[in-house]
Order: C-alpha cells, then sequence, then structure tokens
C-alpha cells in the first residue's frame, strides 16, 4: 500500500456538490482508502480565465492500484460524474488529478507523476497544504510553496468531506 495524493476541481453545475461527490466516490470502493481530505476551496480560475470560478480540493489515500490502474480508476470516476471533453484549460464538471503515489516517478504519454504542475498551482497547493505540508517536492515543502503564493482571493466554501457523509 502507498499513499496517493488527489486533486479534484470543478466549475459547472452544482461545484461544491460535484467535488465532495467525487471524493465519496474515488473512497467507496475497494481501490482507494481513505485517509485525509481537505476542506473545499473557491478558487479563481487559472489558465483560461473567462469561466467560471472553481472549487478545488484535496484528499489523501492508501492504495495498491499501479499507477496506470489508478489513472484508469479516477477517470472512470470522472465519467461517472459526467465529465465531457471541452478544452485545455477549460469547463468542466469534475476533474480528479493524482498529484503523487508514494514514492513514485514516472513520465508516460498518459501520466506524470508527480503531478508535473502541482508545486505551481495555488488551487492544489492551498487545500494539499490544510492535509500534507510537509511533504517535499523540488526540494520545496507544500508549505512553503503554499505560503509563496499568497492568498489569491481563495475563500473556504466547504469543511472536509469524511467517510460517514457517503
Ligand atoms: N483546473 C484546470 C485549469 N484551471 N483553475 C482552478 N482555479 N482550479 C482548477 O482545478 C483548474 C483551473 C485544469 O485542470
Ligand atoms: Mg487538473
Ligand atoms: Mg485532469
Amino acid at each position: 500500500m502507498r499513499e496517493i495524493g488527489l486533486g479534484f476541481g470543478s466549475n459547472v453545475g452544482d461545484k461544491v456538490d460535484n467535488v465532495r461527490r467525487a471524493i465519496a466516490r474515488v473512497f467507496a470502493g475497494p481501490e482507494f482508502e481513505f485517509v485525509v481530505a481537505s476542506s473545499i476551496w473557491r478558487t479563481a480560475p487559472w489558465g483560461y480565465l473567462d469561466q467560471d470560478w472553481f472549487a478545488n480540493a484535496c484528499a489523501v489515500g492508501r492504495t495498491s492500484l499501479t499507477p496506470e490502474d489508478a489513472l484508469t480508476f479516477t477517470q472512470s470516476v470522472e465519467e461517472e460524474l459526467g465529465r465531457e471533453q471541452t478544452f485545455r484549460w477549460g469547463p468542466r464538471v469534475i476533474d480528479v488529478d493524482i498529484l503523487y503515489l508514494g514514492e513514485t516517478r514516472l513520465s508516460s504519454e498518459r501520466l506524470i507523476i508527480p503531478h508535473k504542475e502541482m508545486m505551481n498551482r495555488a488551487f492544489v497547493l492551498a487545500p494539499l497544504a490544510e492535509v500534507r505540508p510537509d511533504l517535499v517536492f523540488d526540494d520545496r515543502s507544500v508549505r512553503e510553496a503554499a505560503e509563496a503564493m499568497g492568498e489569491q482571493g481563495f475563500s473556504r466554501l466547504a469543511p472536509p468531506w469524511r467517510p460517514d457523509q457517503g
């Protein structure tokens, strides 16, 4: 079993509910065992700016799945929740990203672990710093990287999802 870090984002429909349902779904079966989730944050859109704000959260679990099987599973959850292909950085009902998987370092056509841009994205770092501030990537802790990003006008929308919330 290794620790897996997941990032969740939604900016279409009931954003907070979409993030909650995605977290509930990834931890509902045998694939990922729940450890802890962050608050759900309201964040400004990054990359493509002419779109609605996002709800973002991170969650930590434990898994025996390989990186490829973990990705296949998270993609199936995206599909189940109604994800449709739009364009790069465009609006989405739900995005579930693998941030890290134990000590895995992997770069393939399909998958890069740790997530290539996570240390440069405030919408990942703010929630991740709540639950795993001491993790280090590229010689920097998540806490340091999050603090360097500043507040960015983000706010907390909802408390952390818990397993008994179904
Ligand atoms: N995801 C993107 C592009 N831009 N901006 C915010 N605030 N949150 C996201 O999750 C996000 C984004 C592509 O995955
Ligand atoms: Mg993403
Ligand atoms: Mg994604």
